[in-house]
Order: C-alpha cells, then structure tokens, then sequence
C-alpha cells in the first residue's frame, strides 16, 4: 500500500516538472490575452479538482472534446485576422499540450489511488500474528478404548470389531440366552422393526446389547487357539442419568484353546487391572452368575484412592468392580461347534464409561456425551 502510494507522488513530481514548462511559456505567450489565460487556468483548475477517474473523462471531454474549450481555441484560428494566427496558433498547441500531460498523469495518480483502495478493501496484513488454529485430541472414552485393548494386544490378543445392529441369534441364543431368557425383555433391548415382518421374524434383529455377539462370530469362523478383545458400542433401554446410558461402551474378550484355566483368566485379568489401574492394586474375584460362562465372577480392584480403608469412590467398600468374567459356558461351544470336552476358554467383559469414570473419579455418565470442551479437555 505505502509504495504505491509513494509511487503515485513520484508520478505527479515528474509530471508538475513537465507542466511547468508548459505553464511558464503559456503565461508569457498569454500575458496581454486574458481570455486564453482564463481558458489555461480553467483547464488547470478543472483537471486538478477531479477526484475519480469517471470525473477525469468529463474534464477531457469538456477541455479537448470537439467542442472541448481548449479545442475551440485551434478551431477558431480561421476566423482570427491572419497576423493574429500564428501566436494564437502556439497558444492553442500549448494548451493542448498541457491539457493532455495533465490528464494523462492525473490519471496515472488516480489508477495508483484506485488500486489502493481496491488492495485495502481485501487486505490481508501479512505482518499481523497468526490466529493459531485450536488443535483437538481424541475423546477420552476413545483413549480409555485404546488403552484397554493395546493392553490385552501386549498381551498376544487381536481385536475384532463388527455390527452394531445384529441379529438375536448372536446377541442372545448364542449366547446360551434361549428365547425365554429375561436378558431379552422389550423393557431391556432395542428391537428393530422390519420393513417386511411377514417374511421374517420382526424382533429377530436389535441393537447390540454387548460386543459379545461379535466374539461368537469370530469362534463360528476361525478355531482355536483364540485370544480376541472386541471394543465398541453397546445399547440397552436405559433412561439417561447420572450412571445409565442408551447407548455406551463396551470391552468383551475371550481365551479359547486347549486346556486354559480359571488360573489363567485370574492372571490375564489381575495383569491387566494393575496395568490400568497400577502395579500396586489388589484384585478380587466375586462369584456372581452370567448366562454364558460358567462358574462366573466379578472383578474387584481395591480402591485407589483410599488403598481399600473405604471411601466416597468405592461408597465405604474398599473395592471397585471392573468388569465381569467366568469360563466360557459348554453350551456356547455348542453353538459355534467346538468340542467342549477338548476346549476351553474364559471370557470377560467391562463397561469402559465405568472404567474411565473409576479411573478419573468422574461422577456422571452424561459428560461422555454432552461434548462440553471444559470437561473434555483436561483428558
Ligand atoms: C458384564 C459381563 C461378561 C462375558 C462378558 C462372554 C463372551 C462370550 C462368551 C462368554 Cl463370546 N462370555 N462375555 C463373560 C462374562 C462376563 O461381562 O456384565 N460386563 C459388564
């Protein structure tokens, strides 16, 4: 901007110089010829006061138009007694010259001036500092996912993830959860209703209720030996508050080979709690019951932020519950067609909501999912 301003006054320093001369010999040649001085001054005045280049185009019009002043001059010599001609005559061409040198670095300084304003409507100001851009991060529920499954990755197991929308065959009856099971009440599941319920069973598909469904499709594929962790979304009829959620999180994996053992799922899932949880945690096996292993239990960490003498986290308890587990029940071999009486296999299975709320002492589910960034970030 501030060269082509400067520019711009170098032009009309050049020019003046030029016109000057012009103007010196004109005010000697016209100094007993008021009429022409006047039609000098004018032109002058009038070139000088415009201020657009459209203004410019009048003046050129007004002063060398064919009926333009400084025209009229040269046009009129005819008519003026011949001894008069010849000075009228270079007073004319003077003027001329003038008028044109005039127009024409006039419009030199108001082109300079019109490309100004031009740059400065849509100036970037290269030299202002640069707005940083706000660089995210992934969502703390997807570092919790990453960090569960590359711990059981260390420990040899590969990941499997599959459909969200599945049909009851995986989610339940394989599942060892036959057609009457209460796990498969209208109150608990998401049915999906079918465009065509003539052709098919109408509430033989749903939304996945555990990632578990993928993990008895994996087993109907592939044999044994298995080591497969499954991560990914679950959904259950749950109003929302401040511990249940619709739509959530979900880690299952399962061990099947030849003779595996309750001591190896009491190992793989000790290992894995003080990995995320720190190598200083105690772990508890709590029986329980589960449609699909066999015996079965829940697992306990001691609590971390009071070391188990009881607390806000743990309400009074001492211990924090993980995640499920048990040995992987005969029936489900049954339905992928493995032999039971030569494999066996544990299987668990965690909400991650519940792992990373336990991990970072949050106490509401809702902040999962609310997107609010204050919350977000500090993960
Ligand atoms: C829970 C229970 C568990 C499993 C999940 C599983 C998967 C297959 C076979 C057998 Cl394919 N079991 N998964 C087993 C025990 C417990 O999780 O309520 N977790 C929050």
């Amino acid at each position: 901007m501030s060269c082509s301003r400067r520019c711009a006054r170098d032009v009309t320093d050049v020019g003046a110089e030029m016109s000057e001369d012009l103007v010196k010999a004109l005010d000697e040649l016209t100094a007993d010829r008021p009429r022409l001085r006047d039609v000098a001054a004018v032109a002058r005045a009038s070139v000088e006061a415009a201020s657009t280049l459209e203004e410019l185009e009048e003046v050129k019009v007004k002063l060398l138009g064919k009926k333009g002043s400084v025209t009229l001059v040269l046009k009129g010599l005819g008519a003026l007694p011949p001894g008069e001609r010849p000075a009228v005559g270079k007073i004319g061409n003077l003027l001329r010259r003038l008028a044109e040198s005039e127009i024409e670095e006039k419009t030199r300084v108001l082109e300079a001036a019109r490309a100004d304003a031009s740059l400065a409507a849509g100036a970037v100001d290269v030299t202002l500092p640069g707005r940083a851009p706000a660089v995210g991060h992934r969502h703390l529920l997807s570092r919790i996912t990453e960090e569960v499954t590359e711990i059981f990755v260390s420990l040899g197991y590969r990941i499997a993830e599959g459909p969200e929308v599945e049909y009851d065959y995986y989610n339940f009856e394989a599942l060892n959860q036959p057609p009457h099971h209460p796990a498969r009440s209208l109150n608990d599941t998401l049915y999906i209703r079918r465009k065509d319920p003539i052709d098919e069973d109408p509430e033989d598909i749903l939304l996945r209720t555990h990632t578990s469904p993928m993990q008895i499709r994996v087993m109907e594929k592939e044999s044994p030996p298995l080591y497969v962790i499954s991560p990914g979304k679950a959904y259950r009829r749950d109003e929302l508050d401040a511990t249940h959620s619709p739509e959530f999180h979900q880690v299952e994996g399962f061990a099947v080979s030849e003779g595996i053992t309750m001591g190896d799922l009491k190992g793989t899932l000790e290992a894995f709690a003080r990995k995320l949880f720190g190598s200083d945690r105690a772990v508890r096996f709590r029986p329980h019951f589960f449609p699909f292993t066999e015996p079965s239990a829940e697992v306990d960490v001691s609590c971390f932020a009071c070391d188990g003498a009881g607390c806000g986290l743990c309400k009074g308890v001492g211990w924090l519950e993980i995640m499920g587990c048990g040995m992987i029940d005969p029936n489900v071999f049954g339905y992928v067609g493995y032999d039971p009486e030569r494999y066996s296999g544990f299987a668990f299975g965690g909400g991650l909501e519940r792992i990373a709320m336990m991990k970072y002492n949050i106490d509401d589910i809702r902040v999962f999912y609310e997107n609010d960034v204050r919350f977000l970030r500090q993960f």
